[in-house]
């Protein structure tokens, strides 16, 4: 196998109104603060901060049917597109902290309109796939991957600030892994789209090393398409990651959910990446929140070349006595 020093942009999205509960929208602070920058430059990557976007304040964002803050939504995946795609042109591997879920639609969009079509590799326990008239809450978090298939394009309805978004992945060329809490609505699109699923069942029965053999091999079946790995920190155990809205039990341990980055890794084909839904306010302790900003980490430095045997710099010499 071998070792990529990549070039990393990083965009902070600190935004919430995918979900009803403020916090997450200091994810991107933190997991800085955690020393992302730091350590991945110290594991031999190019990294250039874009900093934070700012999003603009939307009065009277009345719901929309069901659909919570869809003008809000809608408005800074508009700004989230520009940036992503503005990162891929400079030539740099995405790497979107979030924010919500929902900011996936912008980071998947604008990573598209950049390199063409893509591979997405969704990890979370949710499948996100409602559409705006299957979702029974109405937030956008739980929807990103309906506006984004072509194969759901007759089923979305006109939303305000959504006019921009145009469908960018095919159904074949999406894999989830660790899903474990599918409403009927969604279970019913996966399996009419006949979409590669491996639920927390699958990771059971195969375990993690055969789940990634076989999504590579399914993703790259005909031609290899860029990488977009979309990570819901909730798709890990929350006993390892709890600071997070929707905790899941029967979760990913920490070891399986850093395999899946550092074989994603060495595919050498990881052109985009986003890390969601950490929110500090949801966990119990100040402990609970640490350990599931430094898994954050963790799992960004396994995106961009860490190995857990270790690593050493191609020039390393040892020191002569
Ligand atoms: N499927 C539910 C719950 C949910 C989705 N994503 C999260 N929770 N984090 C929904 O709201 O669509
Ligand atoms: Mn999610
Ligand atoms: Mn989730």
């Amino acid at each position: 196998h071998h070792h990529h020093h990549q070039s990393v942009g990083i965009i902070g999205a600190p935004f919430s109104k995918g979900q009803p509960r403020g916090g997450v929208e200091r994810g991107p602070d933190l997991i800085r603060s955690a020393g992302l920058l730091q350590r991945l430059e110290e594991q031999g990557c190019a990294v250039k901060d874009y900093g934070n976007l700012t999003f603009e304040e939307v009065v009277d964002d009345e719901p929309v049917g069901r659909v919570k803050r869809a003008r809000a939504v809608g408005s800074a995946n508009q700004r989230l597109s520009e940036a992503v795609r503005a990162v891929k042109k400079d030539g740099h591997t995405s790497v979107m902290l979030g924010g919500d879920h929902s900011l996936a639609i912008g980071s998947i969009h604008g990573h598209s309109a950049a390199v063409g079509e893509l591979s997405v590799v969704w990890v979370d326990a949710h499948a996100d796939i409602n559409t705006p008239l299957t979702s029974t809450t109405g937030n956008i978090h739980g929807q990103p991957m309906s506006y984004l298939l072509h194969e759901l394009h007759s089923k979305i309805p006109v939303l305000p600030n959504f006019s921009w978004v145009k469908p960018c992945v095919s159904a074949k060329d999406l894999v989830y892994i660790g899903l474990r809490d599918v409403d009927p609505g969604e279970h019913y699109i996966l399996k009419l789209l006949g979409v590669k699923v491996f639920s927390m069942r699958e990771v059971d029965q195969l375990g993690v090393s055969k789940v990634m053999e076989q999504t590579c091999d399914y993703l790259s079946a005909k031609v290899k398409k860029p990488i977009h790995l979309s990570y819901d920190i909730d798709a890990i155990d929350p006993s390892i990651t709890p600071a997070t809205g929707t905790p899941v039990v029967g979760g990913l341990t920490y070891r399986e959910g850093v395999y899946i980055t550092e074989h994603l890794c060495q595919t050498g084909l990881l052109s985009g990446v986003d890390l969601v839904e950490v929110n500090p306010l949801r966990g119990q302790t100040e402990a609970e929140a640490q350990s599931t900003v430094s898994t954050a980490v963790d799992l960004l430095l396994g995106c961009f070349g860490r190995l857990r045997e270790g690593n050493h710099p191609p020039a390393y010499a040892l020191p002569e006595p």
